[in-house]
């Protein structure tokens, strides 16, 4: 195919950017006129972050911080981003969960040829979908994304959703030792398992911080988990939340209960009455603090529970006249550490298939050819007992049921296949184009667990 909107940047100053760093970066939530051709200008660039007191990591960062600057725009509207590369790799940007044309998917080779050192790109999409997504590379992830090239993209609702307060909380690990220098971002024999771990938890960039919140008041907490590779029970003991949407798709509000398993990639809409002033709650990930939750006193009237979030226009999946198909997730044939063709490691495979990362004419090869408007049940099987979040691009599938869990009909972009579990999903096939259907543990896609499910 041919590839278009790639562009050579000719020098900052053309662009009316100040300088690099944080002043760098211009940023809108409205519409002004004078603007005609982005919305954002977003720069990716080396940005040294204090993540371990006295010492400076060397992340890269997109609008000069780690996780990246929150992009905003408004549900049915057009979300048009400059993107401008100032890193020294190429790169791309993947609009994680939104539903957009191939054109705008970010991934390299496929839907476009990767943004080089000193270009830029026009990302300019319709978002039809309201709720929390996020953004980061689809080349080079394990390193991309664990340098720091990930953030937040919120699609409010069109009419105001009854939460006045709201906070976004991107969880990331990171591959750093105790003087904040990187570690291996994918070592093979974890890869081969339940992948690479970094070693230091933060929210939006710190170690368990001291998040002041109004008493009394419902606060929206938008939690991402932008991380490569853990996965987060996420608890909050003692305190009073309801869950309002998953991955971005609204769901009946109903309580957070003991946990909830927050796979890399996914996001959850939790609504939290704050307690009184002075009060502490502390977010967790199984025993371990993520954060302190703290209620200071607020002016305003109590706040009540919003009614549930408005559904996304998804196209509803009619199970009577759905085709079929079935997709293994297992271990690959080739024996554990031998290396495939161009020299990645190839431990995963999917019916049978590996993904070599190395080989662009993989996505030539699609595992499945769908009717452009056909209806699709996929059953997802893992045979292996490490857990795999199945992520499927271009479209938003429901999640029918599953072997190990109860499930109450959702819709979402990843679902959180559970060691030996097998999950139905479906959805219709509204989005022509070639889509990546892969883990979103970052080092088994690399390693293998990635293919193309081709709509025509
Ligand atoms: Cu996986």
């Amino acid at each position: 195919m041919s590839y278009t909107r790639r562009q050579i940047l000719g020098g900052l100053a053309a662009l009316g950017v100040a300088g690099l760093g944080a002043g760098g970066v211009r940023y809108w939530l409205g519409r002004p006129a004078s603007v005609a051709s982005h919305d954002y200008e977003l720069i990716a660039a080396p940005v040294d972050l204090q993540l371990v007191p006295g010492h400076l990591t060397q992340s890269w960062g997109y609008g000069a911080q780690a996780p990246g600057v929150e992009l905003r725009c408004r549900q049915g509207e057009r979300l048009r981003v400059r993107f401008i590369n100032r890193l020294e790799v190429e790169t791309t940007i993947h609009w994680h969960g939104i539903r957009l044309p191939l054109e705008m998917d970010g991934v390299p080779y496929v839907s476009q040829l990767p943004v080089k050192p000193g270009e830029y790109f026009d990302y300019d999409f319709v978002c039809h979908d309201a709720g929390s997504f996020w953004y980061h590379p689809h080349m080079a992830s394990a390193e991309q994304l664990g340098r720091g090239l990930v953030g937040p993209l919120i699609v409010e609702e069109r009419e105001p959703s009854g939460f006045r307060h709201e906070r976004t909380l991107c969880l990331k690990t990171w591959h750093i030792d105790e003087q904040g220098a990187f570690t291996d971002f994918l070592v093979p024999r974890l890869a081969a398992r339940e992948g690479t771990r970094g070693r230091l938890t933060t929210l939006n960039g710190t170690p368990n911080p001291t998040l002041d919140l109004p008493a009394g008041q419902v606060v929206r907490l938008r939690l991402l988990n932008v991380d490569n590779t853990v996965t987060y029970r996420l608890n909050l003991p003692g305190g009073e939340a309801r869950i309002y949407a998953l991955d971005g798709n609204p769901v009946e509000p109903r309580p957070l209960g003991r946990e909830y398993w927050l796979g890399p990639g996914m996001r959850l809409d939790l609504a939290l009455k704050v307690p009184e002033a002075g009060q502490e709650l502390s977010l967790r990930n199984g025993s371990l603090r993520l954060a302190t939750l703290r209620g200071v006193a607020s002016s305003e009237v109590p706040g009540q529970w919003p009614p549930a979030l408005p559904a996304n226009p998804v196209a509803e999946p009619d199970l009577q006249r759905a085709e079929t198909l079935r997709f293994n997730f297992e271990w690959a044939a080739m024996p554990s550490g031998d290396v495939g063709r161009g020299g990645s490691y190839r431990y995963w495979q999917i019916n049978g298939q590996a993904w070599d990362i190395n080989d662009r004419t993989c996505a030539e090869r699609p595992i499945a050819t769908l009717r452009q408007g056909g209806h699709y049940i996929f059953v997802l099987r893992n045979l292996a007992q490490y857990q795999h979040p199945i992520h499927l691009h271009g479209m938003t599938f429901k999640v029918l049921g599953s072997d190990r869990r109860r499930i109450v009909p959702y819709f979402t972009d990843t679902y959180l296949l559970g060691k030996n579990e097998t999950a139905r999903i479906a959805f219709v096939a509204d989005n022509p184009g070639v889509w990546m259907f892969h883990c979103h543990v970052v080092d088994h896609m690399e390693t293998g667990l990635m293919t193309a499910i081709e709509v025509v």
